[in-house]
Order: C-alpha cells, then structure tokens, then sequence
C-alpha cells in the first residue's frame, strides 16, 4: 500500500489545524489531564501500561462468547454478494470482499454498529478495565473498525510494516489508551498487533530532538515513522514485540507506544478477527463532540479511535475502485443492536 494512502486514512485521526503558524511557547503543547493515570505503584495491569505502553487483559470477553462475536463477524463479511467461503483460501480474493479502509479493517457498512459488535463493546470484562484505568464507570466509546485480515491472500501482496504512533506530539504524557479485543488466537506466526515496549517514554524525547516543532502543525493524533527514526528507538534499546493473545483477551496500549497490525506470515491460517475499543470518561466531552458523536450514532457511521475529540463520521456511502458508488452500501447493520441506556450513554447519545 502507498505510504499516502495511510497517512490519507490517518488524516481521519486528524484535529482540525488549530493554526499554520507555530503557537507562542507557552501555550504549544497539551498536558495530559490525567497525569497520574498510570503508575508502576499500581498491582495490577496499569504498572504494565506504566512501564511498557501496553497492558494485556486475559479473558476480558469469555471465550465462548468471543467465538460468538466471531461467528457474527463471519456472518457479517459473508452476508455481501460473492462466494467467499471462510473454508477456502482461493475465495479470499477482492471481488468476494467489501471495502476496507486504508489501514484495511472494516469500518464501513454501518459495521461499527452491528449487535455483535456492541454487545462486545459492553462485555463487563472490557469495561472493568477501563473503569478501572479511568477511575469511573461513566464512560464513552469510541465506533471504531473491525479487523478481519485473511492470510496470505494471492490477490494482493503482504502488508509493509507501518511503525506509527496515535497521538499528537502537541500532546504531552498520556491522554489516551486503546483497546483491542481478539476474537482469534493471536500466536507468534498470527497477524496481530506489534508494539514496541517502551517507546512511550521515549516520545517527548524523540520529538523534542529529531523533529521540529513546526512539522508538528496542523495537529494531527497521527505520526508515521521512518526506518531512521524506528533506528533511533532500537539504539536506545526499543525493538519490537508481538502481542500474543488467546481469543477473548484484550490487549491496552498507551497511544504514544509505537505499533501496527501485523499481516499473518506464510506459516499462520488464522484469519484474523478482532475489535478496536477505546473508551475515556464520558465527563471529557464537550457538548459539540457529543452532538458530533450523536449525528455518526444516528447514521450508523464509525469514528476514529478518539471516543470524544474531533468526532469525524466516516461516510457509510463508499465508492469502488473505479469510482463507482459501490451497490453493496447500507443505510444501517445487518442486526441492529438493543438500544439500552447503557449503550445509549457509552455511545454518548444520553447522558449519565
Ligand atoms: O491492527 C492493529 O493491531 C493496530 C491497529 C491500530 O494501529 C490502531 O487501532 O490504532
Ligand atoms: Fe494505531
């Protein structure tokens, strides 16, 4: 894939540009609100967040349940025209899938709203953790994309590497943890998430040193990483990591922990299924973004990976290589979900 098309689909994560010139001093950078959000003095997973960016939560969703959310996202991508059979790797080809955006997860289709995926959203398991890392229980959430990668396909080549970042080098400490949920086994051969430990204390670093400031405007929760810049992490002893998971486990990374989804190697026949989830304290948002994040509830439509800032609705209308609006669109999920008060809050549509 052209390194344009992903920095296109990050231009989604993108706040719009707060000014083109570089603010006075003072006021350029963003403080974390929560500076003491993780610690390595806490006993549980948050000293893992503390001191390498990421934290893994066995058994979030019970596994029963989570091969059930799986079966539903079969479900969903087999509900399009096409033979695609999951049985049968010479059906895994373009014709038989719909469109992925360009970090290729699914996140048209109204899919984001799709009743597995809620219902998902809403496992205590997933929720208790971040409740926990929050502090509260009243908590918004993101409607981010599914991830469905079959391995090695024959019609299209391997996936680049993609060593990015999710948050503004404006941003100061940590402002924002995502989630992950595995609806499949994620072992050493599997496509999965690859973090780099460690690489979050590293970040003010790196920018205040090998970048200027002016490069970092217009504010962008985005930053890709040249093999330099990833040499710069490795010579400070930063390497990359294969986040190993069993189906129902969720892994947390701090945004500013360099990672990507990894494509499966030639020895793995997993396809890949999994969930991205972030959630942040629903007292965070302003009634703009609420209203913003109402208007995407509303039309089905999925967001960035920010649950409550710069709310970006992505189009449900897509359009085909060719340009061609695509027949397959929807105007809403295959199984709506149950619009409880419970979703209704997480989703940011009432208040708490
Ligand atoms: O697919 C993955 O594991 C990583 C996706 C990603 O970079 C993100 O959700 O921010
Ligand atoms: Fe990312």
């Amino acid at each position: 894939m052209a390194p344009g098309a992903l920095l296109q689909e990050h231009d989604t994560r993108t706040a719009p540009p707060v000014s083109k010139a570089a603010p006075a001093e003072s006021n350029f950078t963003i403080p974390s609100p929560f500076p003491n959000l993780v610690s390595t003095d806490y006993p549980d997973f948050r000293a893992e967040l503390a001191e390498n960016g990421f934290a893994i939560i066995k058994g979030a969703i019970p596994r029963e349940r989570a091969v059930g959310y799986q079966e539903k996202a079969y479900e969903w991508i087999k509900s399009f025209p096409g033979d695609l059979d999951m049985n049968d790797p010479e059906t895994w080809v373009e014709k038989n899938l719909p469109m992925t955006n360009s970090i290729k997860a699914y996140a048209y289709y109204c899919v984001s709203h799709e009743k597995f995926f809620w219902d998902a959203r809403q496992e205590l398991g997933v929720l208790g953790a971040f409740a926990k890392l929050w502090g509260t229980d009243e908590l918004l959430v993101s409607f981010d994309a599914m991830n469905l990668t079959f391995p090695n396909r024959k019609d299209v080549p391997r996936r680049p590497t993609w060593e990015h970042i999710d948050q503004s080098p404006m941003r100061r400490g940590v402002h924002c943890v995502q989630g992950l949920m595995a609806l499949s086994p994620s072992g050493p051969e599997d496509g999965g998430l690859v973090v780099f430990p460690g690489s979050h204390k590293l970040n003010e670093e790196f920018f205040d040193t090998q970048t200027t400031r002016e490069s970092w405007l217009p504010m962008k929760d985005v930053h890709v990483f040249s093999r330099e810049q990833l040499d710069w992490f490795a010579a400070r002893g930063v390497h990359p990591h294969k986040v190993c998971l069993e189906v129902g486990d969720m892994v947390m990374w701090d945004s500013r922990t360099i990672h990507y989804g990894s494509e499966p190697t030639e020895k793995s026949s997993q396809i890949r299924t999994a969930l991205y989830a972030t959630y942040v304290p629903a007292s965070l948002a302003s009634a703009d973004q609420l209203e913003l994040k109402r208007q995407a509830f509303e039309s089905y439509s999925s967001t960035t990976h920010w649950p409550h800032q710069y709310i970006v609705a992505r189009p449900n209308v897509v359009y085909l290589p060719d340009g061609s609006r695509d027949p397959r669109n929807r105007d809403g999920p295959l199984e709506r979900p149950e619009m409880t008060d419970k979703l209704l809050k997480l989703a940011g549509v009432i208040p708490y």
